[in-house]
């Protein structure tokens, strides 16, 4: 029971500080933390007139990542990544479906936490984001030309994939940690023997800088702690990474009271570059593993799955001098780079002050073995030995810390719900700012990488309560936009997200629109049922499956009068649209589907399946409204008997 104490008694007094410091920001918003003055003209975008930036969002719960402008907050799309999507047919077509394949079978759901745009020498480069899937883990690569999401790898021997999708500054590798340790490989065994038994993965996966491909280049094989966040080093540091840990008591039933028992948990500052020769003269351990690898094919527009059998392994102990223990307070949570990659800020949640490491000191206490036991046989370097500096009591809760250019930091704390500016190599504070409520992480443009875009800050919070109009028990998260460009931050904005925004990404628009696709030019589409000119349509029967070829175009389908389909069939219908011009998708839907429409951009060919279970003559249409004649745009399938002997006919216009 006295374990305990000692943790609410912490959480009680973070309560009451709570309450006499923000108290009356709090309420209204509109107090010292309020609003700046003309703030709606620095969001406004005119009619017409294009954002600045891109952020791409998180969904957390959703599965997705979201598109909005800044400063406006406008909201420019979801993109579809581990979640299927019934606005455009993602993970409910046939050419979608394989993306969403694992290990453990069709998974069409995950929970997104943290996307990370490419970048070259430290800088973003606006060609592929990542984002990691948490529960059933897997990284995907969304392409930036293109917005969509092209391929999706799964992490063997990982659970929680949450330290997860942080990218090194020549996009080498997109790292993926395990939160939670797990048998490696798994097993049937006693919970209880979690201690020394269970493992953490460090999953390195290498990126193909022409095609974007990824591949698991080595998984380092840790002590059975929880792996929380973790970031590149850049610049001087880059060809290391960090990873902040908590539960390094190898606790395994309740972790709120058990895993806050150290006075310290660890960073893992691992020298990938090391590991990296180590694996390329033959080191490491290929292990049997069973993991999925989804590639979608820009011409076909067909996704494959591949199920991969094993991956190499690397016991930490097998490379010296490539694994250390930074001790950081109390269950660290974000583990944060500056952008001369000097200094490593563990974000202790139960800490009163923010820790920062130096790496300078951290190579010299390496080099002189200023350790201080080991864990594991993995040295610890000694804490007053790597230290840096500390930012003394800033606010409650500390979690994320992101970087301007301008050598400050900021801070989000979700306890005392606030941001604070503090000056990096000085520790001192020199701003907060109320946030509305419980602020999660927090982003700047380029934030985390060497070039900052700095401008703004954007606050993603928890918590809403009063701030919008109430929707029932659910209430939406949301998004605060501050302008950090002088001495205090001021809030502009305060806009809705979708799901739960964890982390977020955003790039100077000019990095990405001039090169965002327009169409899909049908002279390059490789669809095997593509269906270009009248001639190639056609109805196909094999066995029970009917293959439609189908095509559409302003304002009909080809054919749209199809008999001879029976109960019992299974009828695919693969679409082309004909269209040549930016922004004419068209949709498909038919009656008594179970799975959703499907959307199809110009020049691209996909296939919604359709097992029809009655007699009737069902209609089908287009879902988007492409024209004036959109509501003309149908056609009908006449559904017979099981046992009718009508034959297959298609038509369009009676020829
Ligand atoms: S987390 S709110 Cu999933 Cu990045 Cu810290
Ligand atoms: Cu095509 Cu509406």
């Amino acid at each position: 029971m006295k374990k305990s104490i000692n943790i609410l008694f912490f959480l009680a007094i973070a309560a009451g500080l709570v309450g006499c410091n923000n108290g009356n920001d709090r309420k209204s918003g509109k107090g010292q933390g309020g609003l700046a003055t003309n703030a709606a003209e620095r969001v406004y975008v005119a009619p017409g007139e294009h954002d600045e930036y891109y952020a791409f969002m998180s969904g957390g719960f959703s599965g997705q990542l979201s598109v909005y402008g800044l400063p406006s907050g406008r909201m420019l799309k979801v993109l579809p990544v581990f979640s299927q999507n019934p606005e455009n047919g993602y993970g409910y077509t046939e050419e979608t479906k394989p993306m969403l394949n694992t290990s453990f079978g069709f998974v069409p759901w995950d929970d997104s936490h943290h996307p990370d745009i490419s970048q070259t020498d430290g800088v973003l480069d606006g060609r592929w984001i990542f984002i990691n899937g948490n529960n059933t883990p897997r990284i995907a690569r969304i392409d930036l030309k293109n917005f969509a999401t092209e391929e999706i790898i799964e992490i063997p021997n990982s659970a929680g994939n949450h330290s997860s999708s942080f990218i090194t500054e020549n996009t080498e590798y997109v790292v993926a940690g395990t939160r939670f340790s797990v048998p490696i490989p798994q097993e049937d065994m006693p919970i209880n023997e979690y201690k020394g038994n269970f493992k953490g993965s460090l999953t390195f996966i290498s990126v193909d800088q022409e095609t974007g491909r990824m591949g698991i280049k080595f998984q380092l094989i840790m002590p059975g702690f929880n792996y929380d966040l973790s970031h590149p080093g850049r610049d001087k540091s880059h060809g290391w990474f960090f990873f902040t840990t908590y539960n390094t008591e190898e606790a395994h039933s309740l972790l709120e009271v058990n895993a806050s028992q150290n006075d310290k948990d660890f960073i893992a500052a691992i020298n990938w570059k090391k590991i990296e020769e180590y694996v390329n003269n033959g080191g490491g351990k290929m292990v049997p593993a069973n993991y999925a690898h989804n590639v979608m094919d820009e011409h076909t527009h067909t996704a494959t799955s591949t199920m991969l059998k094993e991956v190499l392994t690397v016991n930490p102990l097998d490379v010296p001098g490539a694994v250390y223990f930074l001790p950081t307070p109390k269950s660290p949570h974000g583990c944060d780079v500056d952008p001369t990659g000097e200094y490593i800020i563990g974000n202790g949640k139960l800490s009163a002050d923010l820790t920062v490491h130096s790496f300078t000191k951290m190579l010299d206490a390496i080099e002189n073995k200023k350790f201080d036991g080991e864990a594991y046989g993995i040295p610890i370097l000694n804490f007053e030995d790597i230290l840096a500096g500390v930012v003394k009591q800033p606010g409650l809760g500390p979690l994320h810390t992101e970087f301007d250019d301008k050598g400050n930091a900021y801070t989000t704390f979700f306890i005392s719900s606030e941001v604070v500016k503090w000056k990096v190599g000085t520790w001192e504070v020199l701003d907060r700012q109320p946030v509305f409520y419980s602020v999660g992480h927090g982003m700047i443009p380029g934030g985390n990488s060497r070039k900052p875009f700095g401008k703004y800050f954007v606050a993603l919070n928890k918590i809403t309560k009063d701030r919008y109009l109430p929707t029932g028990p659910e209430l939406t998260q949301s998004a605060q936009l501050f302008d950090i460009t002088g001495d205090k931050m001021e809030l502009l904005l305060d806009f809705p997200t979708i799901g739960e925004p964890h982390y977020a990404a955003a790039i100077p628009a000019d990095m990405i629109k001039n090169n965002s696709r327009k169409i899909y030019k049908l002279a390059e589409n490789k669809h095997p049922y593509a269906a270009f000119t009248n001639s190639d349509t056609k109805v196909v029967r094999e066995g029970k499956n009917v293959h439609i070829y189908m095509n559409m175009i302003r304002s009909h389908f080809n054919p749209d009068n199809i008999e001879g389909v029976k109960v019992g069939d299974k009828v695919f219908f693969h679409i082309t649209n004909l269209e040549q011009d930016f922004d004419v998708p068209h949709g498909f839907a038919v009656i008594g589907a179970n799975n959703a429409e499907m959307l199809i951009v110009p020049g691209k060919t996909e296939t919604l399946v359709w097992e029809p279970k009655q007699v009737g003559v069902w209609p089908f249409y287009c879902t988007d409204f492409c024209s004036a004649l959109h509501q003309e745009m149908q056609g009908y399938v006449r559904v017979s008997p099981a046992d009718s002997d009508i034959e297959l006919s298609w038509s369009l216009d009676e020829d």
